[in-house]
């Protein structure tokens, strides 16, 4: 008994929060629901009656051995036929149905995607997510790392791309799983209906740290989204004190920024995260950590420790270094 309210509060505790296939948060994801609790029912009634079926049979089976009447022998089979005949209906009508059903929720889905208002273009790596605002006009891109917002009510074109394996771009609350192949572009529509912090994961096998290889989405209302996009616009904020300046110096000068960049500074490497906004984000190291400064602290002094086999070394930094560069990444909101 105990053993069994445990497994249903494990599959209730599924059913809830920022990871959840039955959130409904997005059109898509909404579509999917729908069409899951059709599969379902229908599913579910099949059974039974197959059931039922094979009850009767092997209670019919035991009275028919037991008379010896030719006449009663021959009303069973007219019946057991007369059955198939009735099965054989229900099953094509079933299929019929299932399949009218699945070809509505392509329509659908595919309906959602047809006027974008928003293009993105994500990009895998091992093990984290490269994130691009496109726009026509180009001081409105914007590159971010490991976290989306997107406006509620408003559809959004996502081109996925890799850099090096196949990875699978999920947001459970919002849409079903597209995957990002290298050398060929793929894309995924979003089209979120209610408001909230969700997390996507990467849902392809891409090597040991495949499981932490997450992204914080945030859907918000049009004002909050357009206020986030000026502001990730902006050039990274300038080092306001003595210790956040060494930290400057460090980052721009030395090892980070030959793969990170930091837009309106040197650093302007383009193999790892942008960090031009670091800290405005709800998390470290694709959702490995959440953001705060002891984890910082962990993660630049030691990031193979925390996320093993990850591409980051392990520098070995003096600890006056170590406390400027955690000083000027917290500033970099
Ligand atoms: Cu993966």
């Amino acid at each position: 008994m105990r053993r069994g309210g445990s497994l249903l509060s494990l599959f209730l505790a599924s059913c809830t929060g920022v990871q959840n296939v039955l959130g409904g948060q997005g059109a898509e994801d909404t579509n999917f629901i729908r069409l899951f609790t059709v599969f379902m029912v229908v599913c579910t009634v099949m059974y039974l009656i197959v059931v039922a079926a094979l009850v009767i049979a092997v209670w019919r089976k035991r009275t028919a051995a037991l008379s010896v009447d030719d006449r009663k022998h021959h009303e069973t089979s007219t019946a057991a036929r007369r059955a198939l005949v009735a099965w054989t209906a229900l099953i094509t009508v079933g299929l019929v149905g299932l399949t009218i059903a699945s070809f509505f929720t392509d329509r659908s889905n595919a309906a959602n995607g047809s006027r974008p208002q928003l293009s993105l273009t994500v990009t895998a790596n091992q093990w984290w997510w490269d994130v691009e605002y496109n726009s026509p006009d180009a001081s409105r891109t914007l590159r971010t790392a490991n976290e989306i917002h997107l406006p509620v009510g408003v559809p959004a074109q996502v081109t996925l791309k890799s850099n090096d394996v196949i990875h699978s771009f999920w947001i459970p609350n919002l849409a079903g799983k597209q995957d990002l192949i290298p050398g060929r572009v793929t894309d995924a529509q979003l089209l979120p209906n209610k408001m909230g912090l969700f997390r996507g994961q990467c849902a392809e096998f891409c090597g040991v740290q495949h499981a932490q290889m997450a992204l914080d989405v945030t859907v918000e209302s049009k004002t909050d989204f357009d206020r986030w996009y000026a502001a990730q616009l902006e050039p990274a904020r300038s080092p306001t004190n003595p210790l956040q300046l060494a930290g400057y110096r460090y980052v721009t000068t030395r090892e980070c920024g030959s793969c990170h960049a930091i837009a309106g500074t040197p650093a302007g490497g383009q193999v790892a995260p942008d960090l031009t906004h670091f800290a405005s984000r709800r998390s470290i190291a694709a959702g490995a950590l959440p953001m705060n400064r002891g984890n910082l602290y962990g993660w630049v002094a030691d990031p193979q420790s925390q996320k093993p086999g990850n591409h980051m070394p392990t520098v070995g930094l003096a600890s006056n270094d170590l406390h400027a560069i955690v000083a000027y990444l917290e500033a970099l909101k």
